[in-house]
């Protein structure tokens, strides 16, 4: 059965996010997400026009938004259930940084071992797309009214760039040594705290490594394993890259017992995983 449906279904999502993004309110709504965090008007808007279009996919059987508490039945005979993060990084709208929608597209059952693709989408001063799939990871640029495929991305053994999330005073000390290590090595800092264009930085660019590790705050880490880590962990590995937890389990390999789940996650080149794995001893 082929994706094309569902992949068709978020390219008319993205454009009329990007629609809502620029013409729209910057208001909060009077609500907390299921994680706690407040609901802009977008982040409810966006999720409001995903579930939408996925109606429309007989494909889809169930969606799970991370502005939602639970998982909702769409089709009861679909096959494939995705989860999603409507606006991923909307806090960073009022200063009008790049921010994402993340897809995760499951076979089954909401587990990462049946994850079948993986979709994000940058909105940023141009719209992209990137779909991994089938063993690649596709890159396509809106212009001139079509979504213009570009080469296909693969992470380098090594790359140049540092994005370390968390606030600082509450990292581990180990997991400092080793983000300063980058640093002593040449590695750049590029962080601007949303991660679909963070991630997207690193993949575009030739490969690095953005962490964001457990902390004294919050032990688990902050990014959601269902809506943000696995989604990025498909299309890191499928690179030709690694992204791990901080006891070096591959992230796709781990359990998610409640959809707002959140693990610590590294995703990066192979050399500045194996950096990471010896900071860890794991
Ligand atoms: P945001 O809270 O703005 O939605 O998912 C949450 C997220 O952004 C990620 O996009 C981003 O990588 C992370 O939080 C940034 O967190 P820190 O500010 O703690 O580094």
């Amino acid at each position: 059965m082929t994706l094309q449906p569902i992949f068709d279904a978020i390219e008319r999502s993205a454009h009329r996010i990007r629609d809502a993004i620029t013409n729209e309110d910057l208001c909060y709504a009077d609500q907390c997400n299921a994680t706690g965090d407040t609901q802009l008007k977008l982040d409810i808007q966006s999720d409001l026009i995903i579930a939408e279009e996925f109606s429309k996919i007989t494909a889809i059987k169930a969606i799970a938004s991370e502005e939602k508490e639970e998982a909702e039945t769409l089709h009861a005979e679909g096959r494939y259930m995705i989860a999603y993060d409507p606006l991923d990084g909307s806090s960073l709208i009022d200063v009008n940084l790049s921010v994402g929608s993340i897809f995760g597209i499951y076979d089954g059952a909401f587990e990462a071992s049946k994850m079948v693709a993986s979709v994000y989408v940058v909105y940023g001063p141009r719209l992209e797309l990137v779909t991994a799939y089938k063993g690649s990871v596709r890159h396509f640029i809106f212009r001139h009214g079509r979504f213009d495929e570009q080469e296909t991305i693969t992470l380098k053994e090594k790359g140049k760039l540092n994005a370390p999330g968390g606030t600082q005073q509450h990292w581990p000390a180990h997991h400092k040594a080793m983000v300063d290590g980058l640093f002593s090595e040449g590695y750049r800092l590029r962080y601007s705290g949303g991660m679909v264009p963070d991630l997207h930085q690193i993949l575009l660019k030739g490969g690095g490594l953005f962490s964001y590790p457990g902390t004294t705050d919050k032990p688990e880490g902050k990014l959601r394993k269902l809506f943000e880590v696995f989604p990025f962990a498909f299309v890191y590995e499928t690179a030709g890259g690694e992204a791990i937890n901080h006891e070096g389990r591959r992230l796709l390999e781990l359990p998610c017992n409640d959809p707002h789940e959140t693990t610590p996650c590294f995703f990066g080149s192979k050399y500045e995983i194996a950096k990471v794995k010896e900071a860890y001893g794991v």
